[in-house]
């Protein structure tokens, strides 16, 4: 059905409903079976699967195995036009937005529309905002840009506005895989005052400490990938502390 995914998310927002999504790098997918066990029994809002650069495995045998598994729904991630399947729920269609590489900004966007238009997967407009994390990230190298600087609030903001009056239905801000530090709470709340759309924050989130501080500082969806590889435990713990989080 059109736009159901979305649809759910603003939902959701409306109803100051905070929620958690689980990355899973189809190269990394060792532990995919008991991951998405530990998703489904603790009740992960969302999956998204997708990276930068896929060197070994392919998107379609992980969505394949997810769905066989669950009904969590399973968003794409895309690091290329390569990365679209229709057996997913929807696709987060990025527009690098912190980025001044055309490519990336449109270029790419045109190559996959045909495909995006024949698979009939459901897309959504995202602003794409790389945020400096402390170290270079795949996806600020492959996308040869330059992230926001950590301590410019103000750009975030403004880029994110400009975005949002383009008609992008997400802003989505990432330190980037790996990150060392993951995106500071004065700049989602910079961002959250700016833009009414829904806010997606990642990269660097490695405890449910900073899960919780990019969620009370406007949030509405963090995502974990790796510490969820090393750990997938941590699913579990993230889902308790963002049940104390909603019934304060
Ligand atoms: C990266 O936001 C995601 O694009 C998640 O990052 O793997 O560091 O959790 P981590």
């Amino acid at each position: 059905m059109r736009n159901m995914v979305y649809n759910s998310l603003v939902h959701k927002q409306a109803a100051g409903q905070k929620m958690l999504a689980v990355l899973i790098d189809p190269d990394h997918i060792q532990n995919l079976e008991e991951s998405v066990r530990r998703c489904n029994d603790s009740g992960v809002d969302l999956i998204f699967l997708g990276g930068s650069l896929i060197s070994s495995g392919t998107i379609g045998e992980s969505i394949a195995l997810i769905k066989s598994m669950s009904d969590i729904p399973v968003l794409i991630f895309p690091g290329d036009e390569l990365q679209i399947d229709s057996r997913a729920d929807a696709l987060l269609l990025l527009s690098l937005i912190s980025g001044r590489n055309a490519e990336l900004l449109i270029g790419k966007h045109v190559v996959a529309a045909p495909y995006l238009k024949k698979a009939g997967i459901e897309t959504i407009a995202t602003g794409y905002m790389l945020i400096d994390g402390g170290r270079i990230t795949t996806a600020s190298y492959i996308s040869s840009t330059v992230p926001i600087p950590s301590d410019k609030p103000e750009i975030a903001m403004c880029t994110a506005v400009a975005g949002e009056m383009l008609g992008l239905k997400m802003m989505y801000m990432d330190a980037g895989s790996g990150a060392q530090n993951p995106v500071s709470a004065k700049m989602i709340s910079a961002v959250r005052e700016g833009v009414s759309v829904p806010i997606v924050v990642g990269g660097g989130i490695r405890s449910t400490e900073q899960a919780v501080e990019a969620w009370r500082a406007g949030a509405d969806v963090v995502v974990v990938g790796n510490a969820i590889e090393d750990d997938n435990t941590l699913i579990t713990d993230l889902m308790n502390a963002l049940q104390d989080l909603q019934q304060l």
